[in-house]
């Protein structure tokens, strides 16, 4: 197997024999973030796969996701930082009923190496806890992330909640159920502030960029 291929089966197989090593190589060779969006996400889209075809179970796709993040935590310190002034403040949620967190923690990685200060509130966060936070964080922006289909239809009830709490800061929704169609038709009407899709981490950090100048 070639160098690509044994890191993309790390992640199918779950397994982190070798891994390290093998992260090591790439990186003599790639960006730490070209290796996460290449070999180590086709693996992630095989597992999406076979797990949609139900060939793996929930525990096989939680070893999955642990060499996803074993990969990211070693890719990280080797990643690109920028020494500028921090350019404002993010809290991140993955919306309430959804516990994937690979995608938000990859954005906090590049945000916070890009010069934003984040406040990560973890998964399965209810409207609520948002506007609290919120309140007292008075963050520039608000991230929100979720993978599932109802985790979309979770956004708008998030937007409508935010607003209802006096909330027009700007939100970055990303995650693989949502659109850019369905951010600007069905999550946006139902709130003050902008709100913008990032279709994947470094989106969310042109997005962040652009909101900041
Ligand atoms: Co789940 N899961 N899962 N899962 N899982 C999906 C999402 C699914 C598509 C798999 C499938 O069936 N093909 C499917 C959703 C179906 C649907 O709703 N249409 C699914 C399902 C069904 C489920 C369960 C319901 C299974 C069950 O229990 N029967 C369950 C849900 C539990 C819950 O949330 N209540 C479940 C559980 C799990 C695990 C816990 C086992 C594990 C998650 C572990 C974890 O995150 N800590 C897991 C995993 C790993 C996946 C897949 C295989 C991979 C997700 C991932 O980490 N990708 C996923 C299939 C797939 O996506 N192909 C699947 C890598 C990650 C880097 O990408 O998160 O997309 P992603 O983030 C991207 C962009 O989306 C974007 O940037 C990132 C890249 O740069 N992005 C943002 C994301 N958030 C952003 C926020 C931003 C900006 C950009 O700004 C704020």
């Amino acid at each position: 197997l070639t160098l690509e291929q044994r890191l993309a089966n790390y992640v199918v197989e779950g397994s982190k024999d070798g891994l390290l090593p093998d992260l090591d190589e790439a990186l003599t060779k790639y960006a730490p973030l070209d290796i996460i969006n290449g070999p180590l996400m086709e693996g992630m889209s095989e597992v999406g796969r076979l797990f949609n075809n139900n060939e793996l179970i929930v525990a096989e796709v939680l070893q999955s996701a642990e060499v996803m993040k074993a990969s990211v935590a070693h890719l990280e310190p080797h990643m690109e930082k920028a020494d500028s002034a921090v350019k404002g403040k993010i809290m991140l949620a993955t919306v309430k009923g959804d516990v994937h967190d690979i995608g938000k923690n990859l954005v906090e990685i590049i945000l916070s190496n890009n010069g934003y200060k984040i406040v990560n509130l973890g998964i399965k966060v209810p409207p609520d806890q948002l506007i609290e936070a919120y309140r007292a964080e008075k963050p520039d922006a608000i991230g929100l992330s979720g993978l599932l289909v109802k985790s979309a239809q979770q956004m708008v009830l998030t937007a409508q909640d935010l607003r209802s709490a006096g909330i027009d800061a700007p939100i970055l929704v990303g995650g693989a159920a949502l659109t850019r169609k369905f951010t600007k038709t069905r999550i946006a009407p139902e709130y003050d502030g902008v709100v913008l899709y990032a279709k994947d981490a470094m989106d969310g950090l042109d997005i962040a960029n652009r909101l900041s100048d």
